[in-house]
């Protein structure tokens, strides 16, 4: 049989989808493509099997930081003096093309498993009680930044429209086609922010306006901008950089 894959870039692709921890304890352990099949279950033969092996060792990534998951341990907030200025633009496009939102026409529309689907205009969202948190954003790309982002608490936001809280996933569309989901555990998280200001003013047009979802419990991509929609479901919605092969659970 002609072998159309090469072991080593398996390996090495399927170590990049585990957690650092288990990443280190399979370098000491020299890793070997029996032993990745091992814990995925999937024998690799070809170039399709690999492939299945590599989804299914992501899906056990995601269970694996799932189960990690620690939905009371706060993620680190820092002094307003260590605020990263001016905070990095990064989107999948330049900033030629940052949505232009006009407020007089925007609603944010709600669906799926809540209670309450009436969209909601910009002024009724900021009358929700509003806090704030200076806290580190993480880019996979290999920046971070400290920032302050100001908003409501997405569980205030989340029982306000009557959501489904046993529900397994919340998933964001926004104005530019980008779109991303999460898991309730972190949806619920008290530094989850459905943010509108950045730095005391009006979220800016780069950093997401009319408004972003703010986890400093996870990665960059999983920090949608510019929301448009917010639904409840029980199937996993995916997203744009997730269903390119970033991990899904996406936790810092
Ligand atoms: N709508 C939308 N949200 C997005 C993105 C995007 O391209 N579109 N990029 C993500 C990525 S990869 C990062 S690092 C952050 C960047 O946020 P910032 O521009 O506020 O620093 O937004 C995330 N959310
Ligand atoms: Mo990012």
């Amino acid at each position: 049989m002609k072998k159309d894959f090469d072991k080593a870039i398996v390996i090495q692709e399927a170590l990049k989808e585990l957690p650092s921890s288990a990443r280190r304890l399979f370098m000491k352990r020299a890793v070997t493509l029996g032993g990745l099949s091992l814990l995925s279950g999937c024998a690799v033969t070809d170039k399709d099997s690999a492939e299945r092996m590599l989804r299914k060792i992501s899906t056990l990534n995601d269970d694996f930081q799932a189960w990690l998951f620690d939905p009371n341990k706060l993620a680190p907030t820092y002094p307003e003096s260590m605020i990263t200025r001016p905070v990095p633009f990064n989107a999948f496009y330049d900033r030629d093309e940052i949505p232009e939102i006009d407020e007089s026409d925007f609603l944010l529309e709600v669906s799926g498993l809540v209670a309450d689907k009436h969209s909601w205009p910009l002024q009724e969202l900021y009358q929700l009680p509003q806090t704030d948190q200076v806290t580190r954003h993480i880019c996979v790309e290999g920046w971070s930044a400290i920032g302050k982002w100001g908003g409501v608490t997405f569980s205030t936001f989340l029982k306000r429209i009557g959501a489904d809280l046993t529900a397994k996933y919340v998933g964001f569309k926004c104005e530019d086609d980008y779109y991303t989901s999460i898991d309730m555990p972190t949806a619920l998280h008290a530094q989850t922010l459905l943010a509108f200001t950045y730095d005391g003013r009006i979220l800016p047009p780069e950093y997401g306006y009319p408004m972003k979802l703010r986890m400093p419990t996870k990665l960059g991509y999983k920090n949608p901008k510019h929301i448009a929609a917010i639904f409840v479901t029980n199937t996993n919605p995916g997203g744009y950089w997730e269903d390119k092969g970033y991990n899904w659970f996406g936790g810092i």
